[in-house]
């Protein structure tokens, strides 16, 4: 009997910092549990990062961090395509030809666009304007059926989807028109010291975020120090009591238990007690993670051999497709 094809999935995470718990919660752990059941593409999406100014060694450094990082939190590499973006060149040759499909007034209408050019004005360049684009073409050069991407991603996912059906409907069908796949609300972790701002890798206060490779002590100093409200009992409430609600999210994650179960534990109890279990619960949980990336990247022979092997995979994949597309469009072929 023939085997029946997989859906495809396809993400990825710009190399501008660490991977920390924020992309395993509300990202990667979704990915793990697609893992066996889709045919997966997981990248480092390098080419996105030079949209903001990056210093080349750290860039560098960086990718490596992330795809040893997927793979310590349980993307297995057998299984996935696990990727560099810019080692497949598809990937620009692809926005080129969606750049011109593309039109000024859409791509100005992008939120991300308008709040990251806007921040300063020496970051104002033609790459974060065709941001959305490349992203477009990460996606269409593997078919994608599927995208896990966080809300702030969802209009991107919309151009994409746009493009596909213009290409589709000027030319001939060729583009499989992806759905966005958002994770539920409470996947989202924010950051330990101001609780009503997304944790992010790139905050400019480290104690702000959990990353993978930070030691137990770490761990304890920063959810010790972590920034809670005026309340003094252990109750889930995300508006009036952010922090805590934060430091419960965290807490259920690691230990399975739910806010309700959370609630019962720390009846009667202090945010102190509450905060020394939390700490505890997440050294635990984030201990095999940063041993796994500790050892992954203490080996770049093997990280690099990974990440070849992926990259040919993926290449063979991204070469089919773009080749219909230069085809279609009415690229000149030499023979
Ligand atoms: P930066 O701050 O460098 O712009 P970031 O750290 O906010 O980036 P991204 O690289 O934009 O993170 O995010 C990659 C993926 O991880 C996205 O799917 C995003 O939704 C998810 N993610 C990022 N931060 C969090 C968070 N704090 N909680 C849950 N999911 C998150
Ligand atoms: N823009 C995304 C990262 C990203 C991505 C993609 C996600 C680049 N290409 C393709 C999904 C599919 C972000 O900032 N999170």
């Amino acid at each position: 009997m023939e085997e029946q094809k997989k859906p495809v999935i396809l993400s990825g995470i710009t190399p501008s910092g660490v991977l920390m718990i924020g992309h395993y919660m509300g990202a990667i752990r979704n990915w793990v549990a697609l893992q066996h059941e889709y045919e997966c593409f997981f990248m480092v999406a390098d080419l996105h990062a030079i949209t903001v100014r990056q210093t080349p060694a750290d860039l560098r450094r960086r990718t490596l961090d992330i795809a040893a990082g997927y793979i310590a939190c349980g993307i297995d590499p057998d299984l996935c395509t696990l990727f560099v973006q810019s080692h497949v060149p598809e990937h620009t040759q692809l926005t080129w030809v969606l750049n011109c499909l593309t039109s000024m007034g859409e791509a100005s209408r992008m939120t991300q666009f308008k709040d990251k050019s806007g921040e300063n004005a020496e970051n104002n360049n033609v790459g974060l304007f065709t941001y959305p684009v490349l992203m477009a073409a990460d996606i269409l050069l593997y078919q994608a059926d599927l995208v896990p991407v966080g809300d702030d991603q969802k209009q991107h996912l919309e151009l994409t989807r746009n493009l596909a059906e213009r290409f589709n409907f000027r030319y001939s069908p060729t583009f499989t028109v992806p759905e966005p796949f958002i994770p539920p609300v409470g996947a989202r972790v924010m950051s330990l010291q101001e609780p009503t701002k997304k944790m992010s890798k790139s905050d400019k206060n480290e104690k702000a975020t959990l990353f993978i490779s930070d030691t137990d002590d770490a761990i304890r100093m920063k959810i010790k120090r972590a920034v809670t409200d005026s309340g003094t009992d252990i109750r889930f409430d995300e508006k009036n009591r952010p922090g805590v609600a934060n430091l419960m999210t965290l807490y259920s994650t690691a230990t399975g238990k739910s806010n309700a179960e959370i609630e019962r534990e720390f009846e009667g109890l202090g945010y102190a007690e509450f905060k020394e279990a939390a700490a505890e619960a997440m050294v635990g949980f984030m201990r095999p993670m940063r041993e796994r990336f500790l050892e992954l990247r203490s080996d770049t022979t093997m990280l690099n051999a990974l990440l070849a092997k992926g990259a040919e995979t993926a290449r063979n994949r991204a070469r089919r497709t773009l080749r219909k597309v230069y085809k279609k469009v009415g690229f000149a072929e030499l023979g």
